[in-house]
């Protein structure tokens, strides 16, 4: 077999192939593996005619495709069938060579991964991808890490087949070292979570405080999607809300099991979270919610409960409310948003990954399941302040807050006097307020860890650490 294909790709599921697909669209040659063949035959059957595909039915077939240095992409289930694709490819490859690792892996495999094939001078380079099934055809969003070498030879591929933001600008960047692409993918899925609970709540507010049909709230969400919650997400909301189901004639949302299934990300960005001390309390929140839905014994021995007797508003007020939860909605945004790029923040430190966390979100701005018009304004306020401490410092992020909050805290009133239940919404408020205390409780904490532990504390007004004597005279000794 000739030596080829500019690029291969193993694992033909469903973003393989649409991967694969992508290349050859493209204008690349690409050389095709899949575990089982039949899946790289019906590949190239069915969509051959796209482009330049060279099929090979064996791991040595495939890696004799590639023109060197080798570009070999895997898009296999995450986890023990990733380790086991490179065990079989990594004995046939040279110095040189690259292993792209496109699934959905754990960032701390991929800096295993990476250090591993290291030895063996091998590239091994972990690639967030976002966008599902349609993006991987039609332009994704791409977060690679590895090394700076293996970004030079990948990068212009990769930007050839990424998704092109409204600039035309590919939503695809060297996102930093060994794990950091697969950490970004991680927290933008953590994002992704957080995003879809507020707007879960936005819709249950508008639904059972406000008394909107799901048909009348799609067409809410197609007015706010023209501005600034302009996203995928919104979007997509209005059509889920506006489907009706052909075989009952019900709006569809009212026949959906309403338990939501997770797949592992948003868990893994709260952990790692957690790890880190970084208070993701949005996207935690949102993972929670997920799980809180699945547990069905419990939520059926628990509807008995008593809840509170408000009733709905009227029509007339509808309207206004709906205006507010708007502005709850875009509060809440910007600070699920705020948790997210501190998480980036906190795990480029830790691993000296060193990400530009402007380019970040200039790469979600197409592709990916978080598009939103937002993004660019995210950017802005990093390119205007790269060692930003935060979101809400940004003085137009903090103005829109502020015009926000009065809504905001007037939509979780609502929500509490009608029982209807706003995690997302209050975790947001929650952590607003307590970034901009001047006082928090964390000092009557301290005193009590001081008290039943001697765990010390520092004072306000010298340095040092300081324990009081609470079992003896309570006087005060230093530490
Ligand atoms: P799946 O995650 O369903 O994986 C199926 C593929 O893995 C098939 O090609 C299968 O080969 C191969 N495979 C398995 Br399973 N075990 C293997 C092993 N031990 N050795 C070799 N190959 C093995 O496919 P997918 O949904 O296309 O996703 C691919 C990756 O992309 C995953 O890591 C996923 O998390 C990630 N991802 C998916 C999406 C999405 O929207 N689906 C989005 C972003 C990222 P076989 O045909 O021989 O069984």
């Amino acid at each position: 077999m000739s030596t080829t294909a500019q690029i291969g790709v193993t694992g033909l599921a469903v973003m393989g192939r649409n991967l694969a697909r992508n290349f050859a669209r493209n204008g690349y040659t690409v050389a095709v593996h899949n575990r089982t063949a039949s899946r790289t035959r019906d590949l190239v059957e069915e969509f051959g005619h796209e482009g330049d595909f060279v099929p090979a039915e064996t791991a040595k077939d495939f890696v004799a495709a590639l023109e060197r240095p080798r570009r070999l992409v895997i898009m296999v289930k995450a986890g023990a069938p990733t380790d086991a694709v490179i065990e079989e490819f990594a004995p046939l490859l040279e110095p040189g060579d690259m292993i792209i690792d496109g699934g959905n892996a754990h960032f701390a495999d991929t800096r295993r991964r990476e250090r591993e094939l290291r030895e063996q001078d091998i590239h091994f380079v972990g690639t967030g991808i976002s966008g599902g099934e349609e993006g991987a055809l039609h332009g994704p969003s791409i977060m690679p890490g590895g090394s700076p070498e293996s970004y030079d030879s990948l990068g212009p591929m990769l930007e050839k087949i990424s998704a092109k933001a409204a600039d035309g600008a590919p939503c695809v960047t060297h996102v930093g070292p060994d794990g950091a692409g697969h950490f970004v993918k991680m927290v933008h899925n953590g994002i992704e979570y957080a995003d879809m609970q507020l707007i879960g709540e936005a819709y249950q507010l508008l639904r059972d405080v406000a008394g909107y049909t799901p048909a009348q709230i799609a067409d809410i969400f197609r007015t706010w999607n023209t501005g600034r919650l302009d996203s995928y997400l919104i979007e997509i909301t209005a059509e889920v809300l506006s489907h009706v189901d052909a075989a009952t004639g019900k709006p569809f949302v009212d026949v959906v099991q309403d338990q939501a299934e997770q797949k592992g990300t948003g868990r893994w960005t709260v952990q790692i979270a957690l790890d880190l001390g970084v208070p993701v309390s949005g996207i935690a929140e949102a993972v929670f919610a997920r799980s809180l839905s699945g547990h069905q014994e419990l939520r059926e021995a628990s509807r008995g409960l008593a809840g509170p007797k408000a009733a709905p508003l009227g029509e007339s007020e509808a309207a206004a409310f709906a205006d507010r939860v708007e502005q709850a909605l875009y509060a809440s945004k910007i600070v699920s948003y705020t948790q997210g790029f501190h998480e980036i923040a906190a795990g480029s430190d830790e691993y000296d990954w060193n990400i530009d966390l402007g380019k970040i979100a200039s790469i979600w701005r197409g592709g990916c399941i978080i598009r939103a018009a937002f993004l660019d304004r995210i950017r802005e306020a990093y390119d205007a302040r790269a060692d930003l401490p935060s979101l809400l410092s940004d003085d137009t992020f903090a103005q829109e807050i502020a015009a926000a909050q009065d809504d905001w805290r007037e939509v979780l009133i609502a929500a509490t006097r009608q029982g209807v239940p706003t995690p997302g919404f209050a975790a947001a408020l929650a952590y607003y307020d307590a970034l901009r205390a001047e006082r928090l409780p964390a000092a009557l904490t301290q005193g009590q860890r001081d008290f039943f532990g001697a765990h010390t504390y520092r004072r306000t007004d010298r340095e040092g650490s300081f324990h009081t004597l609470w079992g003896g005279d309570r006087s005060e000794v230093t530490a």
